[in-house]
């Protein structure tokens, strides 16, 4: 088998104690360094403090790894040239044998594969504004309308034309509840503005339809625990309009497109919000984790 899964992680799911899978791409491709190896060790120190084991996933030298030690962490947050993969660049990347940090979509296949229930990340990927022209739809929904996995998440990003992801999610058959709330969080902003069907509000409750799922061995996807980041620490929501806007702007000048889009414009609200759009990101993405190791925990328990 390729895939190598730490030897942490293989004990603790042999011995069905919670682990929670975590991404690489915002590691690699989302945050500015030498911030990035620093959030990444923070996330997998806050994962432990739940008592849960964190399973960061990317490929190194052609192989697909599930858990990273500090020394491959280090790598995945500095070392340049290093690929962004969704899943479908995944079976090139092995076969090249090059490194790449793992998207959504490439770490909920790899998680799944390591038999891994839970996964955290910040925002989804999803349908871009502009879609009618680019078609540019993030491979996220797709693996995510496959893959039965529940994944923690702020909403999707709100570079996205959020009613046309969550329609797509729809169509999709991807489950979606607001976790302590029925509005569907914005990313940065604590409410997207558009509203969810479904609220749960504990752990417990989430492991409940993960175990419904199961039972009714429905077509296998995923569970989305849409996790607002707390209104004290979200980006104010003027400025993420005025600079959303203004990136946006800039992407299409630019002529910008693919796999570089979602890169360009986390990184342009990063530099024209003075910082504040980061701090925002690193709040959601931290009490996505910690929920993820609470629900991890309470399925572990069923
Ligand atoms: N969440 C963040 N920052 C990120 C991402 C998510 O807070 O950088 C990454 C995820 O890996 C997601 C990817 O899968 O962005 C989506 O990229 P694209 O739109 O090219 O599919
Ligand atoms: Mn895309």
């Amino acid at each position: 088998m390729v895939l190598m899964v730490s030897e942490e992680v293989r004990e603790a799911s042999d011995a069905r104690r919670p682990v929670v899978a975590l991404e690489s791409t915002i590691i690699a491709h989302g945050l500015p360094r030498p911030r990035n190896l620093q959030v990444a060790l923070e996330l997998e120190d806050a994962v432990r403090r739940e008592g849960a084991v964190p399973a960061t996933v990317a490929v190194l030298d052609g192989h697909p790894r599930v858990g990273l030690d500090k020394e491959q962490l280090e790598r995945v947050a500095n070392e340049d040239g290093i690929r962004k993969l969704g899943h479908r660049d995944l079976p090139l990347a092995v076969a090249a044998g090059v490194s790449g940090a793992t998207t959504v979509s490439a770490t909920a296949q790899l998680a799944a594969l390591a038999g891994i229930r839970v996964f955290a990340t910040g925002g989804l990927g999803g349908v871009h504004r502009e879609w009618t022209v680019t078609q540019d739809e993030s491979a996220d929904l797709g693996l995510l309308a496959r893959t039965r996995i529940t994944v923690v998440c702020a909403g999707v990003k709100s570079i996205l034309d959020v009613p046309a992801t969550l329609q797509r999610l729809e169509t999709l058959g991807v489950a979606v509840a607001g976790y302590g709330t029925d509005r569907f969080p914005g990313f940065y902003l604590s409410d997207s503005g558009h509203p969810v069907d479904w609220r749960l509000d504990t752990p417990a409750q989430v492991a409940d339809v993960m175990r419904a799922q199961d039972a009714l061995d429905a077509p296998g996807a995923a569970l989305i625990v849409a996790n607002p980041v707390p209104e004290a620490e979200q980006l104010d929501p003027e400025l993420h309009a005025r600079v959303l806007a203004d990136a946006l702007r800039a992407c299409a000048e630019q002529g910008v497109t693919g796999q570089s889009v979602t890169p360009f414009l986390l990184d342009y609200l990063v530099r024209h919000t003075d910082g504040a759009s980061l701090s925002a990101n690193l709040a959601a993405v931290r009490g996505n984790v910690r929920l993820a190791a609470r629900i991890a925990t309470a399925w572990t328990r069923g």
